[in-house]
């Protein structure tokens, strides 16, 4: 997920301590190591960050925070690398019983939406404001069985709105792309499906080639990566050939992606317990491994964003209305 949180064209890494303190490396044109280091900010661990996106559509990365009893506001970047409470003017609950499940432009205007989801299946949308904050939508589908996750988003065929990747108990990978209208998306099963081996699990997206359209990043179990590359019609290229890459001993997590030194190509960043390096993309969409590295603490955590599971084991029935169904 792209996060310039300062607005300077570099995409930005955030990462928390386990006492609560956000620190934020800055990309820029060397990339992302050596860091350049702004303190963001602290605050206590009962809020966790639940998204980040430009809610309020100035150009900046902003954080979605969620209190344990289920408050949520949003601290918007701003321009010297920290961020502004905005609590003065946007503090809400989250919808009752519903989870963070993706953060995107679902609509194409300019700002950041949050998508949520509930036990039953059933997803929503609130929509961001100018001010920072999020609005309700209409738009509920009919529950969509829990045998189903999503597990990434991101701009697959370059429409300028947000699309989401679902995939199956089974490995069945399917994309939604966003619509303009209230419905927010339309299934594309016809040009999307594809059956994954379970072993392969998707870690992030990101316009690795550069072409305007996010690509989906997949690892093994033995840390091999590969890229799917987006195309214009919202299914995938498997871009195997030129993106396969073994990920180095030690390998510990890789979960941030973004244009970290503004070539055009988004990078990953990857760490073992201590040291962080990245992977450069290319044109090709595939990596350059740099020997630039720097150390971190083993609490420093760059998996900021928790991740619900929202399973339980009675399915849902499948009465969604037909575009919104990811069911085959
Ligand atoms: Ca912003
Ligand atoms: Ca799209
Ligand atoms: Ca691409
Ligand atoms: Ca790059």
């Amino acid at each position: 997920m792209a996060t310039d949180f300062n607005g300077d064209g570099f995409d930005d890494v955030a990462w928390r301590n386990d006492n609560g303190t956000i620190t934020i490396w800055s990309g820029q044109s060397t990339g992302l190591i050596p860091p350049k280091i702004t303190n963001a900010g602290s605050i206590s661990i009962a809020w966790q960050i639940v998204g980040i996106g430009d809610f309020n559509g100035d150009g900046r990365s902003d954080f979605l925070w969620e209190y344990e009893r289920g408050q949520i506001i949003t601290w918007l970047g701003t321009a010297d690398g920290g961020f502004a409470n905005n609590q003065v003017n946007f503090i809400r609950f989250k919808p009752d019983g519903y989870e963070v499940q993706a953060v995107g432009d679902f609509n194409g205007d300019g700002r950041d939406d949050v998508l949520w989801r509930n036990k039953a299946g059933t997803l929503t949308v609130t929509t961001g404001t100018a001010v920072g904050g999020l609005e309700d939508t209409t738009y509920v589908n009919a529950a969509i069985p829990n045998t189903w996750s999503i597990v990434a988003s991101g701009d697959f065929n370059g429409d300028g709105r947000t699309d989401i990747l679902w995939r199956s108990d089974t490995g069945l990978t399917i994309d939604w792309l966003g619509t303009a209208d209230g419905t927010f998306f339309v299934n594309n099963h016809p040009t999307s499906a594809v059956e994954v081996p379970k072993d392969w699990y998707v870690v992030s997206t990101g316009d690795f080639n550069g072409d305007g359209r996010d690509d989906v990043l997949w690892i093994n179990d033995h840390y091999l990566i590969v890229d799917w590359l987006g195309r214009a019609d919202g299914g995938f290229t498997n871009n195997h050939p030129a993106s396969a890459q073994q990920l180095p001993t030690g390998f510990w997590a890789t979960t941030a992606t973004g244009d970290y030194n503004g070539d055009g190509f988004d990078d990953i960043v990857i760490r073992t317990a201590t040291v962080v390096s990245t992977l450069n993309g290319n044109a090709a969409g595939g990596f350059t491994a740099t020997t630039d590295t720097a150390v971190v603490e083993r609490s420093l955590n760059i998996r900021l964003i928790r991740r619900h599971t929202l399973r339980h084991p009675a399915p849902s029935p499948a009465t969604g209305h037909a575009a919104s169904t990811p069911r085959p």
